[in-house]
């Protein structure tokens, strides 16, 4: 259930926001006397494709967490609204999966499905991402195959129905869990046209390849409600591209992810007898060599926390001449190694939170 929160002050603030920046649209107040009359009768009401769009590419401009938010404006915003069953939501995510994954020229994308109404819950996706691998506890080796950021969640899947692969892998792609108010809780296979993945290797060491690492090609986060003027899309998976190091500095060398940093230091001859010999940082540059390298050469879009880091002081800047504020979290905004190299690192942000915005149910607005 979506905390009422004031629809009406949100409808308001959103229209003013909207019009503001669309002069061509006109007066706002027909518009916002058409809508609070809507509201006293439905309790809701409902965006133009104008809006809906300007409300998904704000909640990406707004996204303190992101360092990926130059492009703010060219985000692809597919109306799936009236899509509700969720036969034709999982087809729907595939879609996306398919027309952002571009065969590798990633486009930027969200598909908005039905909004909470007073009288219909909306759709949900369970997932956190539309694609991520399964984690398994294997008994005989104790320890895990695949990613076990997802052990709990492949529990709750496989108690559903789900039947992991005759021969378990470290990247078998988890089934889409979709929630419906008429359906209740149903999982759904991606189909694999849906899901490019990128083999890793390394520019200079041919072992690495040997080392049987990929990884999926769009990060498309599914499980944060989209906010716009006061109503509430808790279905609106949306995609962008890499930064390099989220795959190479963290799911794959995360000690409570892939951790692959000591096996690759022993690869690489390292002497890790001491922390002095910085054989952990030696080790994490080469990964992230592998994933860039890897990523370049399967012509899949990638960005490298040099390149975004001057990118998002960029936007900063466009921001400001535009006389916004834009909010940013220091600690998510600045890349998780060599911190201090990148010019990030070096200014303090504005910490305010706007909306429209991406929300995680589980720190809902305070
Ligand atoms: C977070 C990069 C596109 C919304 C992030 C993070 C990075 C990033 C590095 C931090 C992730 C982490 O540390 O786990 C990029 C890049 C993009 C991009 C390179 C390329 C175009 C987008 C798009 C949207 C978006 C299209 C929404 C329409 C967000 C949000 C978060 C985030 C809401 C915070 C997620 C959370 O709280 O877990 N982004 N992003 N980003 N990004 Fe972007
Ligand atoms: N770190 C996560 C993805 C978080 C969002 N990152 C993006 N978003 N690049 C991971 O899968 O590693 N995006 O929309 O592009």
């Amino acid at each position: 259930p979506e905390p009422a929160g004031d629809i009406r002050a949100e409808a308001e603030e959103f229209l003013r926001l909207f019009h503001g920046e669309h002069p061509k649209a006109g007066p706002v107040e027909p518009r916002l006397t058409q809508v609070l009359a809507e509201i006293d009768d439905t309790g809701t009401y409902r965006h133009t494709e104008g809006e809906l769009a300007f409300g998904a590419r704000v909640a990406w401009r707004n996204s303190a967490r992101c360092i990926g938010r130059l492009y703010w404006q060219s985000l692809r915003v597919r109306d799936m609204r009236r899509v509700r069953d969720a036969g034709a939501i999982a087809a729907q995510c595939a879609e996306h999966l398919r027309s952002a994954t571009n065969g590798g020229r990633i486009r930027p994308t969200v598909t908005i499905f039905a909004p909470e109404t007073p009288k219909q819950p909306a759709p949900r996706i369970w997932n956190e991402q539309l694609i991520r691998y399964a984690g398994y506890w294997d008994a005989e080796t104790g320890s895990v195959i695949g990613d076990p950021r997802y052990l709990e969640f492949t529990d709750v899947v496989t108690r559903l129905g789900w039947q992991p692969p005759a021969q378990r892998t470290r990247f078998d792609v988890l089934p889409l869990v979709v929630e419906t108010p008429e359906e209740g809780v149903t999982l759904h296979e991606l189909p694999r046209a849906a899901i490019h993945e990128v083999e890793l290797g390394h520019p200079d060491h041919g072992w690495f390849a040997g080392l049987g690492l990929r990884w999926h090609s769009v990060p498309a986060i599914s499980n944060m409600r989209l906010s716009i003027g006061g109503v509430s899309y808790p279905a609106a998976p949306f995609n962008g591209w890499y930064m390099g190091t989220e795959i190479g500095a963290r799911n794959l060398a995360d000690a409570d992810r892939y951790d692959m940093v000591k096996e690759v230091a022993d690869r690489l001859g390292l002497d890790t007898s001491s922390d002095q010999t910085l054989w952990r940082d030696r080790a994490l540059v080469e990964l992230n060599r592998a994933v860039l390298h890897s990523f370049g050469r399967a012509e899949v879009t990638i960005t490298d926390h040099h390149t975004e880091s001057a990118r998002f002081l960029t936007h900063l800047q466009k921001e400001e001449d535009a006389g916004r504020t834009c909010p940013a979290d220091w600690s998510w905004i600045v890349p998780p190694m060599s911190g201090a190299l990148t010019p990030v690192f070096h200014r303090y942000y504005d910490t305010e939170r706007l909306r429209p915005e991406f929300v995680l149910d589980d720190d809902a607005r305070l």
